[in-house]
């Protein structure tokens, strides 16, 4: 006898390279209960698409009309430690120094949006064969959809929210991409990890965070900025994934010192998370990596033209940020470095034509007690954002400094 509907559905995904699969019904209005209240606190910084899309993100039935399941797909992208090997060769040698800037381990791989999408397309036909659904029966979902990930996960028992607000898995720890599918199949929902009593407020911020950390908070106390007003609450104007990636504009000076040596997101409140004992290196099969970034050094980076910026980017999730954002972000991590070898590099990008850039660079000579050497930078300049730095540089102590 052939294996029900939905179990032949989970062995084919799990076929096509995703790691876990399961299923929620919709509707199921306690999901999303609390996205208002995040919204209106302000939370989601200038990420203004989200406020656009509040009462989608809130109701996938508002995204595909009729939909009764959703297919929750984790995406294991856990991998060891880089080994000390040679340049990525982006120009100038590996230098000796051991200080490489830090990158959030997802942007390691080439850019998960496009490599877990191709892995849609075929779970897209693979419905359409299995189920005999039409394309406008379904819709698939990676990272930018209107749908809320981590709480549809939760809900059908792929993990569990943490105090850190990510969904984590009993066996892959908090290193997995979600991805969903909205149908109007009706698959029948696989159980939460362990359901408790509804929260006193379901629509408080965090309601659901926390199911199986414990007393632990080390997410909490280990983020350097102090991004958590409150458990499973990310107040994206702290956050330094928010700031390095989303932003692309001027990073607030009260937080560039809490960003150290992070170039490109942050891990930290993933990292200090003991459920990340369980995590394993994955099948891989929907993932690829073209070099590793990790063996850039601070020196490769501030001296990356568009040329190298295109050649070493391509295909990975960074290229997004486009080269002035990571110019930006390598400056603030030279700025607060404590190395004054980073100097020239920096009076350079000082010249640049962005003001983004130039504003940092400003910052991050100030830091290395190089500020001296911009008078003639600082009388040529028009830009009110980078004379803002000048100001506000003669009020601040260098990194290090008292
Ligand atoms: C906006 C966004 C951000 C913002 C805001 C982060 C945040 N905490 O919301 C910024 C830029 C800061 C960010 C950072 C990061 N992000 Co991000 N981000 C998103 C995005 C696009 C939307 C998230 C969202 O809706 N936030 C609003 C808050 C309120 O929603 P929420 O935390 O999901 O919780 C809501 C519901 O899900 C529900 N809920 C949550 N848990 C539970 C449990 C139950 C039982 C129930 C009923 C409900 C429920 O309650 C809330 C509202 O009702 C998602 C992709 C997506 N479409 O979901 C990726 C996503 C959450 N990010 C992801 C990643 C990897 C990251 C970073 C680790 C990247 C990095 N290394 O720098 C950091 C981690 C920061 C952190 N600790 O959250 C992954 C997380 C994977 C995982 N295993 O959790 C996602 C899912 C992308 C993906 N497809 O893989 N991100």
């Amino acid at each position: 006898m052939p294996a029900p509907l939905h179990e032949q559905v989970r062995a084919g995904l799990r076929e096509l390279g995703f790691d876990e699969v399961r299923f929620a019904a919709l509707p199921d209005p306690e999901v999303g209960a609390s996205l208002g209240a995040w919204l209106d606190a302000g939370h989601h910084a200038d990420m203004a698409w989200m406020e656009r899309t509040r009462e989608k993100r809130a109701d996938p039935t508002q995204v595909l009309p009729g939909a009764r399941s959703i297919i929750l797909l984790g995406v294991n992208y856990w991998m060891p430690d880089a080994p000390a090997s040679a340049s990525v060769g982006v120009g100038a040698a590996a230098l000796p120094s051991p200080a490489r800037p830090r990158w959030a381990r997802y942007a390691l791989h080439a850019d998960y949006h496009d490599t877990i999408r191709a892995g849609l397309v075929e779970a897209g036909r693979l419905l359409e064969r299995l189920a005999n659904l039409g394309g406008g029966d379904y819709r698939y979902y990676v990272d930018t959809g209107p749908v809320l990930e981590r709480g549809w996960a939760a809900r059908s028992g792929l993990g569990f929210t943490g105090k850190n607000a990510m969904l984590i898995s009993r066996t892959h720890g908090n290193w997995l991409f979600l991805a969903s599918i909205l149908t109007r199949l009706a698959l029948p929902a696989d159980p939460p990890i362990r359901r408790r009593p509804p929260p006193a407020n379901p629509a408080q911020s965090g309601a659901h965070a926390g199911l199986l950390c414990g007393k632990c908070t080390r997410c909490l106390e280990a983020c350097p900025t102090q991004a958590f007003p409150a458990p499973g609450v990310v107040d994206s104007r702290r956050c330094i994934s928010y700031h390095t990636i989303e932003n692309k504009g001027i990073i607030p000076r009260a937080l560039r010192r809490g960003i150290g040596d992070r170039v490109y997101g942050c891990d930290t409140c993933l990292e200090v998370c003991p459920w990340n004992r369980f995590a394993q290196e994955g099948r891989r099969m929907l993932l690829s990596v073209s070099h590793d970034l990790r063996e850039l050094t601070p020196a490769e980076l501030l001296a990356l033209t568009p040329e190298r910026f295109a050649a070493v980017f391509r295909g990975t999730a960074v290229k997004r940020l486009k080269l002035s954002g990571l110019l930006r972000n390598a400056c603030i991590v030279a700025g607060n470095s404590g190395d004054c070898a980073h100097l020239p590099a920096l009076h350079a990008l000082a010249q640049h034509a962005l003001p983004v850039v130039r504003a940092h660079a400003v910052w991050a000579i100030f830091q290395l007690g190089g500020g001296d050497a911009l008078a003639s930078a600082r009388a040529a300049e028009t830009d009110p954002l980078v004379l803002a730095e000048y100001e506000s540089a003669a009020d601040e102590q260098p990194a290090g400094a008292g």
